[in-house]
């Protein structure tokens, strides 16, 4: 999975147009260099960023989506909002992937007709504040716990279980040692959840304290990162950098 960021900072200051069009661009590149599943989000979830008004995120993301409509890729949507989501499901997505595992009103009815995929995943708190002292007393139990309840609630609303992937949500409200917890317990809790695994874990803050690198230096310990996350059970890497990701996926696959 290419992350394609449609955000302010992810392009110069040309306005809507420039935007659009530095998006189609980056996901023609990422298809070019082998992605399965492009990721769209318009509102930066970093740690302490502001929260995007919707019809500012409507107007980043669905003229992307009906740009890629027919690129011959699954197309996924990063996003929280309900609203955007039935958008989503009518411009014919593949996937919604929501940070907030459907826990906005209206979000499971908003997906609930569809028969796209849905990535449910774990966050402590909010993004405002999810990194200032995360605590738990055993992470994994309590994050597995919580993907229970989301999948319980989803399909208790009648959703196929067939539809739904689980990720323990890296870097959201979580220390360095809780990542990497919950990194090494994915086929754990595949096993528990009966549900595949997502994993996001490209140039995050984990990656950094381990290697000591700053954000733009990180893809080599991203890629030992995506690896690690395929060996502990991760059915999809969520990643920013897919050329050398497929290069490094292809050869781990061979060894296999
Ligand atoms: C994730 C995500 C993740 C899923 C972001 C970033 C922050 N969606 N959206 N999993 N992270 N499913 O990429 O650094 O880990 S935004």
């Amino acid at each position: 999975m290419g992350i394609l960021n449609v955000t302010p900072d992810s392009f110069s200051d040309g306005g809507q147009f420039a935007a659009l069009d530095f998006a189609i661009s980056h996901a023609e590149q990422m298809i070019r260099d082998g992605v399965d599943i492009i990721d769209v989000g318009g509102e930066s979830t970093r740690p302490g960023a502001p929260a995007v008004p919707l019809e500012e995120e409507l107007r980043r993301v669905l003229p992307v989506l009906f740009a890629l409509r027919d690129c011959g890729k699954a197309i996924s949507v990063d996003t929280y909002k309900p609203e955007l989501m039935r958008e989503a499901v009518l411009a014919g997505v593949d996937m919604i992937n929501d940070i907030n595992a459907f826990r906005a009103p209206g979000a499971i009815e908003a997906v609930r007709e569809s028969d796209c995929a849905l990535c449910i995943m774990h966050m402590l708190d909010k993004p405002a504040t999810m990194q200032d002292k995360p605590v738990y007393t055993d992470v994994v139990r309590e994050v597995t716990g919580f993907l229970h309840e989301r999948i319980g609630a989803l399909t208790s609303a009648g959703i196929d279980r067939s539809r739904l992937w689980i990720d323990p949500g890296f870097g959201f409200g979580k220390t360095v040692e809780h990542n990497y917890a919950l990194l090494k317990a994915g086929r754990q809790m595949v096993a528990e959840l009966g549900v595949p695994l997502l994993a996001g874990l490209s140039r995050k803050s984990m990656i950094g304290a381990v290697t000591g690198k700053p954000v733009e230096q990180r893809l080599a310990g991203s890629l030992g990162g995506a690896l690690a996350a395929v060996a502990h059970g991760a059915g999809i890497v969520r990643v920013h950098d897919v050329a050398e990701t497929v290069d490094a996926l292809k050869v781990w696959q061979a060894a296999q």
